[in-house]
């Protein structure tokens, strides 16, 4: 499987395990076992951490623009902890920020991902907006562009988390609005449930095909509805 991401609310309570203290300066040691069962297999940890970061559970706007250096707040407003994801099938992409737009560079299918985004929110931040300019060497309307998000203690895409919308190339940026819970175009694999908690996010562009030059990013943002108006007689 290669390497993978996983992260764990220690607060969330399973059946049948002790209660997560987490005060500050009470741990002193703590253990990973792999696996339940006894195994042949080999794991490798390139990092294991603790992260104590409450405030970033607020509420929404997500937003970033990829313009504040050094900002990375994981609820966004800033330029956030974006890599080019290097795992499988995304060993080709390079990605660089700078003046408030993130350009994706590379060969066969191009990802970035922020794997300590905290979406606390309810569902009602339902809504992708995102201002990208792919170029391609010769002129699309089908180019997938696919949204994958992580859940606590899951995999980026477990239980079909990620839908795929198609734009066109070599148009100059548009700006792209996709609502996460219409699954009815979605494919049989993209159909999992959005309920507005996430703590990582893949955005991918191309499904392994040639010929995908670059991907500018000026902005992506998730935004919650409008509230509808009551008028009372
Ligand atoms: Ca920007």
């Amino acid at each position: 499987m290669g390497y993978q991401y996983i992260l764990l609310d220690m607060g969330t309570r399973i059946s049948g395990n002790s209660t997560w203290l987490g005060s500050v300066g009470s741990i002193y040691e703590y253990r990973i076992d792999p696996a339940v069962t006894p195994t042949n297999a080999t794991f490798n940890y390139d990092l294991v951490s603790l992260i104590n970061d409450p405030a970033s559970w607020a509420s929404g706007p997500y937003s970033w623009d990829f313009s504040t250096a050094g900002n990375d707040s994981p609820s966004g407003n800033n330029s956030g902890r974006w890599i080019a994801a290097k795992h499988d099938p995304f060993s080709g992409t390079v990605l660089n920020v700078a003046s408030g737009v993130a350009t994706i560079t590379g060969s066969g299918t191009l990802a970035i991902e922020s794997l300590g985004i905290v979406i606390g929110s309810p569902s009602t931040y339902a809504w992708v907006q995102i201002d990208v300019n792919p170029s391609t060497q010769s002129d699309r309307n089908d180019l997938a562009f696919r949204y994958v998000w992580q859940k606590d203690g899951l995999r980026l895409s477990d239980n079909n988390s990620k839908r795929e919308w198609l734009i066109p190339t070599n148009k100059e940026t548009k700006r792209y609005n996709f609502y996460l819970p219409y699954t009815a175009d979605q494919g049989t694999d993209f159909k999992g449930n959005w309920d507005g908690f996430s703590h990582g996010v893949l955005l991918q562009f191309g499904a392994g095909e040639e010929g995908i030059n670059s991907v500018a990013i000026d902005n992506f943002k998730l935004l919650a509805m409008y509230g509808h108006v009551t008028i009372t007689p």
